[in-house]
Formats: structure tokens, sequence, C-alpha cells
């Protein structure tokens, strides 16, 4: 290389998903901009020899949620983990793939168990230790959503971690406040005129978290790996409540194929249909741009509990879905218009 290409090379204008937004490669960003866990002092909370499925994305969004975590807390981290997959996978008593403090909790009381530990940290007079909860959909959603509001409005020093699969995976895959309109679980199977999951229902917890007022919301997602550990890195330098929802695709609950688990997840933010924000004390301060946007339907086809969406009976359905992401598209402001107009 000579000096030209060098000045070149030195000033180019890098667009951020050159620089391993979507892989983990980092060579070409600066050692300070590098993933958490390009690092060799990664502190591998969530170790080898666990028993999740192949391609689980529940296991990559725990490792990197709570190895950033860790590096944000200087290692002083405790986890309260609800019941559900992420527990049952990692911790076959008395075998525990956590290098962590960490403490199971019951499947709905989570995040009471963080504010109970942040409380004993506050009493003995230890500040510097630092408690997550985290729990799947199902856990935080459903069950565990009357202790997660209470620990929201009473500002509790936790950060709550959401690992969304989309329904109870642990369990047989039955359907949550979280699973989409349409798609097939156990509880809602493909049959009848309204085959799969009914529209109109469920809930959206980071909007209601926003609704809250707490310090600190975001969604984020295993397809941008250095933006989830970002987020975390922001909550973990906060105090109060504090709560973020990963979206994690399940290949065994979604049908899918467990290398594609970060295509999928991409595919879901770059449908509209998984908007990736950021809000500080109620107010929505920022949202990612979609860099190509797809259809709906790129999305949804690869997995087999939306395949009844693709008979032609069901279209109308397909547009129903397409609506909720042109929705979320307005109303975080996806799209990028330099990209847009480019
Ligand atoms: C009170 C109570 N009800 C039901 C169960 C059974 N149960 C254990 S894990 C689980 C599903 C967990 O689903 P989710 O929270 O979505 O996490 P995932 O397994 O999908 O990661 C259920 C229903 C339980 N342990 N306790
Ligand atoms: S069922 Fe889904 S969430 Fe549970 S371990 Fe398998 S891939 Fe992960």
């Amino acid at each position: 290389m000579n000096d030209t290409t060098i000045a070149t090379a030195a000033t180019q204008k890098l667009r951020f998903y050159q620089k391993g937004t979507f892989t983990v490669g980092n060579r070409l960003v600066s050692e300070a901009e590098r993933a958490v866990q390009a690092s060799i002092d990664r502190s591998n909370a969530l170790t080898c020899g666990h028993r999740a499925c192949q391609g689980c994305g529940e296991a990559l969004g725990a490792r990197y949620a709570i190895d950033a975590a860790m590096r944000a807390a200087g290692g002083n981290v405790i986890a309260v983990n609800a019941t559900g997959c992420l527990e049952v996978f990692t911790t076959p008593y008395p075998e525990t793939s956590w290098q962590v403090p960490w403490i199971h909790s019951l499947f709905g009381n989570a995040a009471a168990v963080a504010s109970g530990v942040a409380a004993a940290m506050r009493i003995k007079q230890r500040p510097e230790v630092r408690v997550i909860a985290q729990g799947g959909d199902g856990g935080t959603t459903d069950i565990g959503f009357g202790c997660l509001s209470g620990m929201f409005e009473r500002n509790d020093d936790v950060l709550y971690i959401c690992y969304d699969n989309e329904a109870y995976m642990n369990t047989g895959v039955q359907r949550s406040s979280a699973t989409p309109p349409t798609a097939r679980t156990a509880t809602t199977p493909a049959v009848g005129p309204e085959p799969g999951n009914v529209f109109g229902t469920g809930k959206s917890v980071p909007r209601i978290a926003v609704a809250h007022g707490i310090p600190y919301v975001a969604t984020a997602t295993v397809a941008d790996l250095h933006d989830l550990e970002r987020k975390v890195i922001k909550a973990m330098g906060l105090h109060g409540a504090r709560y973020i929802h990963i979206h994690v695709p399940c290949p065994l609950g979604w049908g899918s194929a467990s290398h594609d688990t970060i295509r999928l997840a991409r595919l879901a933010v770059e449908s509209g249909l998984y908007p990736l924000f950021e809000a500080e004390y109620g107010v929505i301060t920022g949202s990612r741009k979609i860099r190509r946007p797809v259809p709906v339907a790129e999305y949804l086809r690869p997995q087999r509990r939306f395949a009844h969406l693709f008979k032609t009976e069901n279209d109308r359905r397909l547009a129903e879905m397409q609506a909720i992401a042109d929705t979320n598209i307005a109303e975080f402001n996806l799209l990028d218009q330099e990209d847009a107009a480019g």
C-alpha cells in the first residue's frame, strides 16, 4: 500500500453496516469501537456446554447482553432469571453454564426478586453491584407483568432484559401476548377461517415500559450485536428501572432453519415488523433506520409457523401483516431518507 492509498483509507467514510453491524467482524473498526465479544477480556458469563437448540437466538442474545453488562459494571453483576428456556437450558441443577452470580426466581416474579436483591445491595452499601433480571416473553409480558410494572413504577435500580421469542417455548410453543398475529402455535392452530393467532390481541411491552416514564427503554436484536451491546452498556450507565427487549428467533418454535436465526432477526427489522428504538424518561429519543426495506413476506415465508399465510385464500391476512409493519415504519420513522432517495 502506498501513501496515497493509506490516506484514502484513513479518510474513507465507512457506512456503519460495513463495520460489523450484522456480523461480529471487527477488523474495520478501531479497538475502542470493537464488540465486547471481540475482546479476549470478555467475561464469558454464559459459557459453552449449555443445552440450547442449535441456532437459539436467546442463547446468543443472553451471552452478548450479560457480557456487555459485565464489562460496564466491572464484573459486579447479579442476574435473576425467570423460569423458561434460558433458565432450563443453562442450569440443569447441579450444573450451570453461568459464570456470574445467578438466581433462578419463579416464572412470574423475576422483577420482584431483582428489586429485592437491589434493595439488599443498597442496605449492605454495595453500590458497585448491579442487578439484572431476565426472562422470556411469557415470563415478562404475561405472568411476570405485574411485578415488572411495579419495578418500573417504583423506579427500582434494576435492568430488566426480555428475550422475546414470541411464545412460551420451554413448555412446547404456546401463544403469549408477544406472539404476532397469524402465527401458528400449539394453542393457536392454523385451522379455520382465521388460522393462527388472531388479530387485535397482544401487547407491546416496550411501549408500555416507555409509558412508565422510566430512565431507559430500548428494543434490540441479535441481528445487530453492536447495537445490542451499545444499548446494554448505555442502560448500565444509568440508575433506576431500565428495560431492554431483545428479539430472539427460536428455530424450534418458529419452524425455521437453525442457520437462519440471524437472517430472520434482520428481516424482522428490515420489514418493519420489529422496530428498533430507544426512549428516555418516557420520550422516544431515536430509532434505527431500515437499511434495505423488504416486504413482510420475505421475513414470514421461511418460517413454518406462517406457512398458511402463503396459501392464496390468506392473501388478506398477509396484507394485514404488511399494514402492521407500515404503521411501525411511520410511527418510528424507520426509513432511511438517504437510502430511500439513493
Ligand atoms: C406459575 C408457573 N406456571 C407455569 C410454569 C411452566 N412454565 C415454565 S417455563 C414456561 C414457559 C416460558 O416461556 P417464556 O417466558 O416465553 O420463555 P421461553 O421458554 O420462551 O424462553 C412455562 C409455562 C411455571 N414454571 N410456573
Ligand atoms: S426452544 Fe427455542 S428458545 Fe428454547 S432453547 Fe430451543 S431455540 Fe432456544
